[in-house]
């Protein structure tokens, strides 16, 4: 071990013969911010200066190498030396530079080892060029470098997936020069640049490289052109980067990477990128909910799941594909054999797409097991009850829960609207009731809601946010409501659809200006998706409460006296023949909407897209503003989580809560108030909105609140 001397306290030196070992320690992830980079850079003018150094090892400190620029400074002013100055610094290099890769090297970390003149992976290491999903592209040489190291193909194709390669992939793909089976990475290092130095291995640098066959690289970059354009749903970094990568194959290196800076700065000043960024933090803000901070969660190993129906068979396969044990109850035979047919045709789907094996079929259904005793459930850690939307009916369920569980078992409910406080009211132990929203399929949809009745045990809580991480889930806590966060927000801005709908603006213009926005459907789409009955179901419900003064649209009602439910009946907003899955306009939906509009003496106006979204964003911020006033949600970042993670609100603007900070709290509460002028018993501003407003706030500065 050689004589410490300090670079900088996230950067340290340490001389090891005549290797100078350059360590990065700035956890949690050693992220590049200002002292980073100024260390890195003082450490390579020393290795320079310094006669007794013969080569540089560069390491990262912790669990990673290095994760890649510090993603909290994007949006703030540049602090020298920026990125691509230490990558320049590092590659020219005289003597050569190592870098030893474990763990995370993401974005500007690998733009580091790319740098370096030689890269050395442990198993354990991912490396990657993420920046894509944060709305830019690589910026400190990535996209010049890479394409020289793994070619054009290879490279472009990690940039813009912004899939992380493992090891032995990386090292297939030529992105690091050697892979060791070793867990210190100061040790195989080392041992590494010893090797070299005994072959008297050069200075090397990547950017002296040459990119073979540049004719068909620019080829197969002009096709790529199209396909990236459909794909990317109005996000521009995947284009930028192509254009990138084209300068890295027709530009002298240098003046590629002016190319690159150029447009990342483009990339760094646009609103996707603040809105995908806020979306990176808000998802890993979520689980920092009071609860989960001050309790312990309870040990679970073993699952139950009350009901065998599309949803309770969908959770069964979360926890299933968590390698947690599942018993399934349910009430005979039959709706046991068919729960049970349920949860495996997910499985046999994926043994027919040659994703699975039957093997592993065979053993994850062996964790399976089906019943209609509830005494074969005593002994499980947590139940989710997952059986028809009826208090009642529910009710009964946690009474025989109730009876049977074991003392400290997390009894859970999957209900999207009922009242959970009253069921936990309804039995003994109160305090182990909580609410588990999943959503539909819910082995594939990332939400998850956490409804927290007033009287759940914290210990609870904190159980359930460890389920959801072990589930893979992305789990918001929500208060008790109806709807709870997500579908109480929804059922609002739905209304101000049907209000544009029947105001003028037919069904498959609203959805366009949706899809336009960047949704992946619009709400007229997403009602046949789920089918029309079931919302009317629930408008059969509340009519007896409905506020007589309220406005209410009854075109649905008369599309759904039809039997047009949506795609499972062939035709409701849309048609879809012969089993369509893309749905195509009809012309008596139109009539129907015609005739409504007659009946209330309504005369139809025409709305662009940009005035359907004004509406409909309007609505949406507007009740997400009462349900951060009302602490249903904690922030507005859990808002915004819920519609990026649940209800495909686009990314790339962050949520409705972010997107509503960007466009201007003063812009969306005079729209609401110029729309309360037609409608004020809807459009009543949330007093939480006019209260920003008034004090010049926007929604983020109650994230940071504390
Ligand atoms: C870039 O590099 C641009 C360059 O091309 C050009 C520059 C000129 N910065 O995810 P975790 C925090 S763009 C700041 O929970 P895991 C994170 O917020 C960057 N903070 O852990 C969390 O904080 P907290 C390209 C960061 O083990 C903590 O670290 N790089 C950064 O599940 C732990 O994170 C990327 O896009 C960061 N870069 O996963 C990589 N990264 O504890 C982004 C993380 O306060 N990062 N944090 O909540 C990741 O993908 C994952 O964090 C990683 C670890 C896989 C590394």
């Amino acid at each position: 071990m050689g004589a410490a001397i300090p670079a900088s306290s996230v950067v340290t030196t340490a001389l090891h013969g005549d290797v100078l070992v350059v360590t990065i320690d700035n956890p949690p992830v050693n992220a590049l911010g200002a002292a980073v980079r100024q260390g890195l850079l003082a450490a390579m003018q020393q290795a320079q200066a310094d006669a007794a150094v013969a080569a540089v090892l560069l390491v990262g400190a912790g669990k990673a190498f290095n994760a890649g620029a510090d993603i909290r400074e994007f949006g703030k002013p540049p602090v020298a030396p920026l990125l691509p100055e230490v990558c320049r610094a590092i590659e020219g290099s005289s003597k050569p530079v190592v870098a030893v890769l474990h763990g995370a090297a993401l974005g500007g970390g690998l733009e580091v080892a790319l740098s370096a003149h030689y890269r050395l992976a442990l198993p354990a290491a991912t490396l990657g060029l993420p920046e894509v999903n944060l709305g830019l592209l690589p910026g400190s040489g990535g996209t010049q470098r890479a394409p020289r190291l793994m070619g054009v193909q290879a490279a472009t194709a990690m940039m813009l997936s912004g899939q992380h390669l493992k090891a032995q992939a990386a090292l297939q793909a030529g992105l690091v020069d050697k892979l060791v089976e070793s867990t210190v990475p100061l040790a195989a290092g080392l041992g590494y640049v010893r090797e070299l130095m005994a072959a008297q291995a050069p200075v090397r640098r990547t950017r002296d490289l040459t990119i073979s066959d540049p004719q068909a690289a620019l080829a197969w970059l002009e096709e790529q052109k199209a396909e990236t354009a459909k794909k990317a749903r109005g996000l521009f970094s995947p284009l930028k980067i192509i254009e990138c990568v084209r300068a890295a194959v027709q530009l002298p290196f240098d003046d590629g990477l002016t190319r690159e800076r150029a447009l990342f700065m483009e990339c760094l000043d646009s609103p996707q990128r603040a809105g995908l960024i806020h979306a990176f933090f808000a998802e890993r803000e979520v689980v920092k909910v009071p609860e989960a901070q001050a309790a312990q969660p309870r040990p679970v190993a073993s699952i139950a799941v009350i009901g065998g129906g599309t949803m309770g068979a969908g959770i069964a396969v979360a926890a299933l594909d968590a390698g947690l044990p599942v018993t399934m109850i349910e009430r005979d035979a039959e709706s046991i054999a068919r729960g049970r047919a349920n949860v495996e045709k997910v499985y046999t789907a994926l043994v027919a797409k040659g994703r699975m094996t039957e093997a592993a079929q065979s053993a994850v259904m062996a964790l399976y097991t089906g019943s209609t005793d509830y005494a074969d459930i005593a002994q499980v850690d947590l139940v989710i009850e997952a059986v028809f939307e009826d208090i009642e009916v529910k009710k009964a369920v946690f009474r025989e829960l109730d009876r049977v569980c074991k003392p400290g078992a997390v009894l859970a409910t999957n209900t999207s609207y009922l009242d959970i406080d009253a069921i936990a009211a309804s039995i003994s132990r109160t305090q182990d009731v909580i609410g588990l929203h999943f959503f539909s399929p819910a082995n594939i949809m990332k939400l998850l809601e956490i409804v927290v009745p007033a009287k759940a045990a914290p210990e609870v809580v904190a159980t359930a946010f460890e389920l959801a991480r072990k589930l893979k889930k992305v789990p918001v806590r929500a208060g008790v409501c109806d709807g709870f966060i997500g579908n109480r927000i929804l059922a609002v801005y739905k209304q101000a659809a049907d209000y544009l709908l029947e105001d003028g603006a037919s069904p498959y213009e609203i959805d366009a200006a949706v899809r336009g926005f960047g949704f992946a459907m619009g709400p007229f789409q997403v009602t046949d998706l789920a089918g029309g009955d079931i919302g009317w179901a629930t408008r059969k419900r509340r009519a007896a409460t409905r506020d007589p003064k309220a406005r209410y649209v009854e075109i649905a009602d008369r599309i759904c006296e039809r039997g047009w439910f949506g795609q499972k009946t062939g035709r409701g907003f849309y048609l879809y023949p012969d089993g369509a899955r893309v749905g195509q306009p009809d012309p008596e939906v139109l009539a129907i909407v015609d005739a409504e509009r007659a009946k209330k003496g309504v005369t139809p106006r025409s709305f662009s897209a940009d005035e359907i979204m004004r509406r409909y964003m309007a609505a949406m911020v507007n009740e997400g503003a009462k349900v951060v006033a009302e602490g249903i949600a904690l922030r507005p970042l859990d808002v915004d989580v819920t519609f990026v993670a649940g209800y495909g609100f686009p990314r790339h603007r962050g949520g409705p809560m972010k997107w509503a900070d960007m466009t201007g709290l003063p812009k969306v509460l005079a729209d609401i108030r110029e729309f309360a002028k037609e409608d004020p018993l809807f459009w009543q501003p949330a007093p939480l909105l006019e209260k920003l407003v008034a004090e010049g706030r926007n929604f983020d500065s109650l994230n940071t609140a504390g």
